[in-house]
């Protein structure tokens, strides 16, 4: 397999790189307007000059690219193919502003540290977060040996992200890795999405053998981790697939996920519909309400807590279109 195959290279993306003139890549790592692209020929830097592109996306970790043709110059992004997925934040320095992170996870991986309890509300916000990708979405519970019964802690992760595949780990000791191996079958991307600390880094050492990403002790009386890396880096798994880190995020906002909102809480989305649109309900005691009474009052109050942060945004977006 060549590297760019080992990347995720298949005819899909060669079809599609075919309308443009120049040759496939994938950015494996941005910085500062230079990209590092994985191509049929190798791993070259790219600069992503817009002036040169043929369209204004700024390419992220994990897009596939064509890179300009242009012997005399230095290689420059030419074009970004269309994203099958794209995770998104909201930026959380600028709160009006998308923040995006990785372009196309065929899986998202939602991780949690079991040094410390599952936090539902964390946990469903990434959960959003990952869903609004359009990938799918799995929970990876890391640091296992710290846990007397993981398996409870899956029970209960199962039941905060339903649709979700979860995973239990416990890299330092090699445990779970073949069940995140299995996420990377058929040459797939795997982005892990996580608070600083929770073990991201540590899991994809253990997937790829090397110290590939740094890790750092957590410090002393909290669980908080310090942020070590910062570059999102695409990297190849040896028994095939790549991983993708998103080092230094603190928390997750989401951004116009509607859709995402709906899949994390499936079950009371399928309820919503039945009231809120009929009746205007908003499943705070009205009668004959569908929703409340028959889904989990935290889940039911964090989802409504959360609709009322993507309604803001929406109003906010439609104040300054105005
Ligand atoms: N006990 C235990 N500790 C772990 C495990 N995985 C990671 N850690 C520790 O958790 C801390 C943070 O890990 P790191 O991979 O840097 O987290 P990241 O910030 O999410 O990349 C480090 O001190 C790791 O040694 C594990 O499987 N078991
Ligand atoms: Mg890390
Ligand atoms: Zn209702």
């Amino acid at each position: 397999m060549t590297p760019l195959e080992a990347l995720g290279a298949n005819q899909r993306w060669r079809e599609l790189a075919q309308h443009q003139a120049g040759a496939l890549g994938r950015v494996v790592q941005v910085d500062r307007g230079e990209c590092e692209v994985m191509t049929d020929d190798g791993q070259i830097r790219v600069t992503s000059d817009s002036q040169r592109a043929q369209d204004d996306v700024a390419p992220v970790t994990g897009d596939w690219i064509t890179v300009a043709p242009d012997p005399d110059d230095s290689p420059a992004v030419e074009q970004v193919l269309e994203r099958r997925t794209l995770v998104v934040r909201r930026d959380p320095a600028e709160h009006a502003r998308a923040q995006t992170l990785v372009a196309n996870a065929d899986v998202v991986g939602v991780v949690c540290g079991l040094d410390r309890r599952i936090n539902p509300a964390q946990l469903e916000r990434f959960c959003v977060v990952a869903w609004q990708s359009g990938a799918a979405v799995a929970v990876i519970l890391a640091k296992a040996d710290l846990r007397r019964h993981p398996e409870r802690d899956a029970d209960k992760a199962a039941a905060l992200a339903p649709g979700a595949t979860v995973v239990v780990t416990a890299a330092l000791r090699g445990e779970g890795l073949d069940e995140v191996a299995a996420l990377l079958e058929e040459n797939r991307t795997l982005a892990l999405l996580g608070p600083s600390g929770v073990g991201k880094s540590t899991l994809i050492n253990a997937l790829v053998g090397t110290e590939v990403q740094a890790t750092q002790e957590v410090r002393g009386g909290d669980a908080k981790g310090r942020h070590t890396t910062i570059a999102r880096r695409l990297v190849p798994v040896p028994h095939g697939g790549s991983i993708v880190d998103t080092p230094g995020i603190r928390a997750v906002g989401p951004w116009d996920a509607w859709d995402g909102l709906a899949a994390a809480y499936a079950e009371i989305d399928a309820l919503d519909h039945e009231c809120r649109f009929a009746e205007n309900c908003w499943h705070q005691g009205e009668p004959d309400c569908a929703v409340a009474g028959n889904v989990d009052p935290g889940r039911l109050r964090r989802y409504l807590e959360l609709a009322e942060e993507l309604a803001d945004q929406d109003l906010d977006r439609a104040r300054r279109r105005s």
